[in-house]
């Protein structure tokens, strides 16, 4: 049988309703999540944003507003509130779904001078955050992926796996986006669908 394994994103406080980066209904995603969590799977792991105080990410380290756009050593960087910092309840995981089944954390957005959407590496694929050769060393073929946000770190991992060259299946309502520019959900939807991604439903996985 082909392994397979389940990649949590990113569900955390911040980014659920109440959070400093509060993803719409993004507390909707939950009983798509505890569905998958009671599959059969050859591995679970999560990932966190996981930003030191002074994340070049924050839009108030730019005296800027959220959604501007400035040069981040060399890379355009979206700016946003300061989320998911490292060791405040914001980044712990959100209440309300199974955590006993994760076997590794992957923590991204570490280094201050660099964001980090795609749980693999960080937006100028510098650095590895060590999930392909976890998930290689385990003989993991397939990936289901899951949690938030659709159109940052859900799509920018989706399309660096299967540049990878793993089967991605992207599990819908499992997701949620932040749409900063309404539909920006969907497009990345289509975007990953384009580059080779499964789009499935919890209940067919
Ligand atoms: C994310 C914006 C900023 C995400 C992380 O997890 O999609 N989005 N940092
Ligand atoms: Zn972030």
């Amino acid at each position: 049988m082909t392994k397979r394994a389940l990649v949590l994103v990113d569900i955390q406080n911040d980014f659920l309703p109440g959070g400093a980066l509060a993803v719409k209904d993004g507390d909707k995603i939950l009983p798509a999540i505890n569905t998958l969590l009671g599959k059969p799977f050859d591995l679970v792991v999560a990932t966190k944003d996981w930003h030191p105080h002074n994340h070049g990410s924050f839009a108030t380290v730019h005296h800027k507003k959220t959604g501007d756009i400035v040069d981040l050593h060399g890379l355009p960087q979206i700016l946003w509130p300061p989320h998911c910092i490292q060791g405040t309840l914001g980044s712990e995981f959100g209440p309300g779904w199974d955590k006993s089944k994760i076997e590794m954390v992957f923590h991204k957005g570490i280094d201050k001078d660099i964001d980090s959407y795609s749980t693999f590496y960080d937006n100028g694929h510098r650095r590895t955050t060590g999930l392909d050769d976890c998930l290689k060393a385990r003989g993991i073929k397939n990936i289901y992926i899951a949690g938030l946000t659709t159109e940052y770190c859900i799509k920018y991992s989706v399309l660096d796996a299967i540049e990878l060259g793993f089967n991605v299946f992207v599990v819908e309502d499992g997701c949620r986006g932040v749409n900063l520019h309404a539909g920006d959900d969907a497009r990345a939807l289509k975007e990953m669908r384009k580059a080779g991604a499964t789009i499935l439903q919890s209940s067919e996985v």
